[in-house]
């Protein structure tokens, strides 16, 4: 497939999808949507062992396209979700790999729910977060109701639910919605310098805490200790573990397989 409305490139094991309509800040399009499902299978059928998400010019993604929803019928919304958004979601935080969404300028909308699916958000200075749903008379969606109240608690959840305000990179910081905020000189670098070092790191371990993280959000103390407990078996017969005590004992960087 040759995409239009994306970059995709894997290099090194880290796979990068720029979402690559800037002059719409890459609002999202059906096109898009199925040029995202491609890509996201050649991320996990090729070596890849990092996911970068980011995009071009001055923002990172204003959610869905409205361009595509004046007039005419009233389309379903619930049907575009269903088929559309929630798969998307649903894959990235199913992905085996860490996804790190490098958030170089507005997320709006299922835009900014895009970016907290990922693993690492990281934010240029200049970039904001909007949870632009209810202006145009919306709920949030594609996972931001689950989202922003699990990363920042109830009352900011609310307040930013129900005002539609945009708030700085560096509030959302400061609330603990994303990981890092970085000068936007600094983000490329940054970004490489990440997804350099999770592409050497055990995979295999990751996609399990990654999991592990996601099952303790509904998981009982009990639950979830049994969890630990088989991911657990299963990462003692890694190689990575193997390699990780032996490089230890022997006082060496590790080399990990991401098996
Ligand atoms: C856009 C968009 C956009 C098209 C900027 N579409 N063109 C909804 C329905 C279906 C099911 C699934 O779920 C969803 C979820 C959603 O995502 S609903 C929320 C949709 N997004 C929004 O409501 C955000 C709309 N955009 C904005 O409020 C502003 O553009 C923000 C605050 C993001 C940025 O403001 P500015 O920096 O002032 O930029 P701008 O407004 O001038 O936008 C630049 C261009 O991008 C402009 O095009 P133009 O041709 O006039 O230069 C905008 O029309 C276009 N654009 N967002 N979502």
């Amino acid at each position: 497939m040759t995409y239009s409305t994306i970059l995709f490139t894997i290099v090194d094991a880290v796979a990068t999808i720029t979402l690559n309509r800037p002059d719409k800040l890459n609002a999202v399009t059906d096109a898009m949507h199925a040029e995202l499902r491609d890509a996201l299978d050649r991320v996990a059928n090729d070596d890849a062992r990092v996911l970068v998400l980011t995009g071009a010019g001055r923002g990172f993604c204003a959610g869905q396209d409205l361009g595509q929803r004046r007039g005419g019928e009233l389309p379903d919304l619930g049907e575009t979700l269903d088929k559309l958004y929630n798969p998307l979601i649903r894959r990235l935080r199913a992905l085996e790999m860490p996804v790190i969404a490098a958030v170089n300028g507005v997320a709006a909308g299922a835009g900014m729910s895009l970016a907290l699916a990922a693993d690492i958000v990281i934010a240029a200075r200049s970039a904001s977060f909007m949870q632009a749903f209810a202006r145009i008379g919306l709920v949030p969606d594609a996972g931001s109701t689950w989202f922003v109240p699990r990363l920042i608690g109830p009352a900011r959840a609310r307040g930013l639910a129900l005002l539609a305000e945009k708030i700085t990179a560096e509030q959302a910081e400061a609330w603990g919605l994303i990981w890092r905020t970085v000068d936007d000189a600094a983000l490329l670098a940054e970004i490489d310098a990440l997804a350099t070092r999770l592409a050497a790191a055990p995979t295999l371990a990751l996609a399990r805490i990654k999991r592990a993280l996601d099952l303790a959000e509904e998981n009982t103390l009990d639950g979830q200790l049994e969890q630990e407990r088989m991911f657990q078996s299963e990462l003692g017969r890694s190689a990575d573990y193997r390699e990780g005590v032996a490089a230890f004992l022997d006082k060496r960087p590790p080399v990990f397989k991401g098996r």
